[in-house]
């Protein structure tokens, strides 16, 4: 498979400020999203039952697009759960939550995202006990997709967003201690171009590991509206095998369609691709 472009379709209103390009219902996001050439939707629902999945079959099959991801985010949002809570009910909660998007979205071959669901290491408790907790909940999970076929992707996001893991050097070690291996890393350019020395040896680190990219500029707008050089970037991302999607996640800037062209004319200049 060739590396493909996705681009960001959110359903949450509440998260309208957020980095995601299109706001609107799937079949006009769809039908821009198609129109501008990307290849896979990445869809932020409310939660797992927000999307009708006969509906999103007939969608995808007449935009031609597949499903690149789903994310997981709006139940931090909306209901402060995450994995890494000191409350066993709210792990469970957020488990069941990730669970069920991991469910729906393996049954379109897409993976789920876990990012800001992971929490973080709350003040009063020992650095080793939130790593035990999360650890604890991914070995649940990546067996839970890992039975549907689709890896289970895990964010290292920026300091700002979690004490957890910053950065793929230092997030690794961690994934080896997993009894699961179907955890893979989602690279957000991002939060690299924050935490990472030099993303591209970071994505050359990350190498096999590397489940999903998020495609965004330094200022998280559409790649080639800031100032992330791209080129050494690409190169790594190209020379790693990787056969996945890169996904717009960017704000709208200055508004959707010119994101969404920024992003395509990136990734047409950048990676190799079919169409
Ligand atoms: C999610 O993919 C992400 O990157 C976080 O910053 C939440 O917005
Ligand atoms: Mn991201």
């Amino acid at each position: 498979m060739p590396i493909r472009a996705a681009i960001t379709v959110c359903l949450v209103p509440e998260a309208r400020h957020g980095p995601f390009v299109f706001h609107e219902a799937l079949e006009t996001a769809f039908a821009k999203a198609s129109a501008h050439g990307f290849h896979g939707v990445e869809i932020f629902p409310t939660h797992a039952d927000d999307i009708d999945g006969l509906q999103l079959r007939d969608l995808l099959r007449r935009y031609g697009l597949e499903l690149a991801a789903v994310g997981t985010g709006s139940g931090w949002l909306r209901r402060q759960l995450t994995l890494t809570s000191s409350d066993p009910h709210v792990r469970m909660q957020a488990r069941d939550f990730i669970g069920a998007i991991i469910d729906f979205a393996g049954g379109f071959g897409a993976p789920a995202i876990i990012g800001s669901m992971q929490g973080r290491v709350a003040d009063g408790i020992p650095r080793e006990q939130a790593l035990a907790w999360l650890r604890e909940e991914l070995d649940q999970l990546g067996p839970r997709a890992h039975a549907l076929g689709v890896p289970l992707l895990y964010e290292p996001l920026n300091r700002y967003e979690t004490n957890l893991f910053n950065t793929v050097g230092d997030v690794l070690p961690f994934l080896q201690t997993l009894r699961t291996r179907n955890v893979r890393l989602l690279c957000d350019l991002f939060h690299m171009n924050i935490e990472e020395q030099d993303i591209a040896s970071a994505l050359r680190l990350a190498g096999h590991h590397l489940g999903h990219v998020h495609l965004a500029d330094s200022n998280r707008w559409a790649m080639g509206m800031g100032h992330t050089s791209m080129a050494a970037i690409a190169k790594a991302v190209n020379e790693s095998g990787y056969d996945g999607f890169v996904s717009a996640e960017v704000l709208p800037r200055p508004d959707a369609d010119s994101a969404a062209r920024q992003t395509m004319e990136t990734f047409r200049q950048f990676f190799v691709q079919n169409r």
